[in-house]
C-alpha cells in the first residue's frame, strides 16, 4: 500500500531541508530518520512512521518545507513482503546505505557537523552508546586544524618539532578556538577602517569622582567606562547606521530599533561579550549595575543565551590595564566597535598656555561598506562632544 509521509507540525511558518538520508528504493524502518530540516533556532529529524520501501521523495536539499508539506512516498512493507524476508533485505540495506542510520547524533550536532564541515562517519562517538556529542566535534575540528596549520607552515616534517622536550604545549580553550574562528573570519571579510581619536575628559573625571562619592555608601561605582556607554548610545541614536548590520547580499542596511551595547570581556576562558540591552532608556546607575552583574556572569562562567545575543554595537577597553591605542575587530554582523585605552594627563596648549588635561584615547573600527570615514570621524566628534559636558547629557 503507497503511504504518504508528510511534515508533522513544525510550528513556525517553514523550515528548509537539509539531509537527505535515503533514496529511492532503499528499506527503511519504522523510526528511522529520512531527513533533517532546520529553521532559525532548531533543527528536526523526521522519522519513519511506517516501515517500508521508499518510493519517490518529493524534495531537495535546499527546499522550503511547511507543516503538511509531502516529502516521501513509501509503499508500506507489510503489503509486499513477509516478516522473514524484510528481516533479510533489512540486513542487506544495512549494508548497502553503509549504516548511515548507524551515526548516533541529535539534530543539533548534525548542524554543527554541517557548520564546520565535519564528516560525522568519521567521528568515533563517546556519548552514551557511542552518540556524538559536542565535544567529539570539538577535538575532531582542534586535530584537523593544527594538521592543517602543520601542513600549511611545513611543520610536519618536522623544522620544529612540537614533541621536542624543550616547548610546552598548552591547551587553547575551546572559547579561544570558536571566538578565533570568528575574529579571522571578521578580520578578513570586513573592510576595517579605525580612526583614533584623543577625549579630553578632566570635566567628567571630576564628575565621575563626585557621583562616586555621593553613591559610595549605596556600594555602587561609576568606571568611566559607564559614561562612554552613556555617550554611545547617545550617539548611536543620532546616527543610526552605526548601530545596523548589512544584508547577505550587500544591498541594504538593517538599521536596528534597540541600542544593545555588548561590552567585551576578558574572563580565564577567553573574551566574550555581553550585552546591555536597549541602553538608550537607562540611566547611568541603571547602566553601571547591568555592566557590573553581566561582567560577574561573564567571569563566573554563568552567561546564558539571551545575555550575549542580539548586540548591535561592541565596546572592549582595555583602559583599565593601560594602552596607548588599539584596533578592536568588529562583532559581525555588527559594523563598527568602539576601543578604549587608559587615560592620562597630557599637556595641551590652549592658544597662551600648555595646561594639564586628562586625556582618553580612543579607536573606531568600522565597516568601510556601510560608513565613509568622515561618518567615522562626526561618530568620534559626537561621543567626544558629550563626554567634555557629560552633565548637560545625563542629568
Ligand atoms: N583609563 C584609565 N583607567 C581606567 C580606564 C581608562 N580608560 N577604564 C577603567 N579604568 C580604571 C577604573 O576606573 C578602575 O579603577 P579604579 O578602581 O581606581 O576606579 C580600574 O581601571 C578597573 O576598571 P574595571 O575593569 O573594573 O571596570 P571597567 O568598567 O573599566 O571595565 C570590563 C569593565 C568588563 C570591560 C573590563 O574589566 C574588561 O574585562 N576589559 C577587557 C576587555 C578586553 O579584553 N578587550 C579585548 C580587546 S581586543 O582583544
Amino acid at each position: 500500500m503507497i503511504f504518504e509521509i508528510k511534515i508533522p507540525d513544525i510550528g513556525v511558518d517553514e523550515m528548509e531541508v537539509t539531509e537527505i538520508f535515503i533514496k529511492v528504493g532503499d528499506i527503511v524502518k519504522k523510526n528511522q530518520t529520512l531527513i533533517t530540516i532546520e529553521g532559525d533556532k532548531t533543527s528536526l529529524e523526521i522519522p519513519s512512521p511506517n516501515s517500508g520501501i521508499i518510493k519517490e521523495i518529493k524534495v531537495n536539499i535546499g527546499d522550503k518545507v511547511k507543516t503538511n508539506s509531502l516529502i516521501i512516498i513509501i509503499n508500506k512493507i507489510e503489503n509486499i513482503l513477509n516478516k522473514n524476508s524484510f528481516n533479510s533485505i533489512e540486513k542487506e540495506n544495512d549494508i548497502k546505505n553503509n549504516n548511515i542510520d548507524e551515526i548516533y547524533a541529535s539534530p543539533l550536532i548534525r548542524s554543527l557537523s554541517r557548520k564546520f564541515n565535519v564528516d560525522l562517519k568519521k567521528i568515533k562517538g563517546s556519548g552514551l552508546k557511542g552518540r556524538i556529542v559536542k565535544e567529539d566535534i570539538q577535538s575532531f575540528i582542534e586535530k584537523k586544524d593544527i594538521n592543517k596549520f602543520n601542513k600549511n607552515n611545513n611543520l610536519t616534517n618536522s623544522n620544529i618539532n612540537f614533541n621536542n622536550e624543550n616547548i610546552k604545549k598548552i591547551k587553547i580553550s575551546n572559547l579561544q578556538i570558536i571566538s578565533g574562528k570568528n575574529l579571522l573570519k571578521n578580520w578578513t571579510t570586513i573592510p576595517h577602517v579605525t580612526i583614533f581619536d584623543k577625549i579630553d575628559i578632566t570635566n567628567l573625571e571630576i564628575f565621575r569622582k563626585k557621583q562616586n562619592k555621593i553613591y559610595f555608601k549605596k556600594n555602587v561605582k561609576f568606571t568611566p567606562l559607564v559614561f562612554i556607554i552613556k555617550a554611545v548610545s547617545i550617539t548611536l541614536n543620532e546616527m543610526p547606521k552605526f548601530n545596523s548590520s548589512l544584508s547577505k547580499d550587500g544591498k541594504f542596511l538593517n538599521i536596528s530599533n534597540n541600542i544593545n551595547i555588548g561590552i567585551a570581556v576578558e574572563t580565564k576562558k577567553g573574551l566574550l561579550v555581553p550585552v546591555i540591552k536597549n541602553v538608550n532608556n537607562k540611566n547611568i546607575l541603571e547602566i553601571s549595575k547591568l555592566l557590573n552583574k553581566i561582567s560577574k556572569k561573564a567571569r563566573d562562567g554563568l552567561l546564558n543565551k539571551n545575555d550575549i545575543n542580539n548586540g548591535s554595537f561592541t565596546i572592549s577597553s582595555l583602559g583599565h590595564i593601560g594602552t596607548k591605542n588599539f584596533t578592536p575587530i568588529i562583532n559581525f554582523p555588527e559594523v563598527s566597535i568602539l576601543g578604549i585605552s587608559k587615560f592620562s594627563i597630557e599637556p595641551i596648549w590652549n592658544g597662551i598656555k600648555f595646561i594639564p588635561k586628562l586625556i582618553l584615547p580612543i579607536s573606531l573600527s568600522f565597516d568601510h561598506r556601510v560608513i565613509d570615514g568622515s561618518d567615522g570621524a562626526r561618530f568620534i566628534k559626537k561621543i567626544d562632544f558629550i563626554l567634555s559636558d557629560i552633565c548637560n547629557f545625563i542629568i
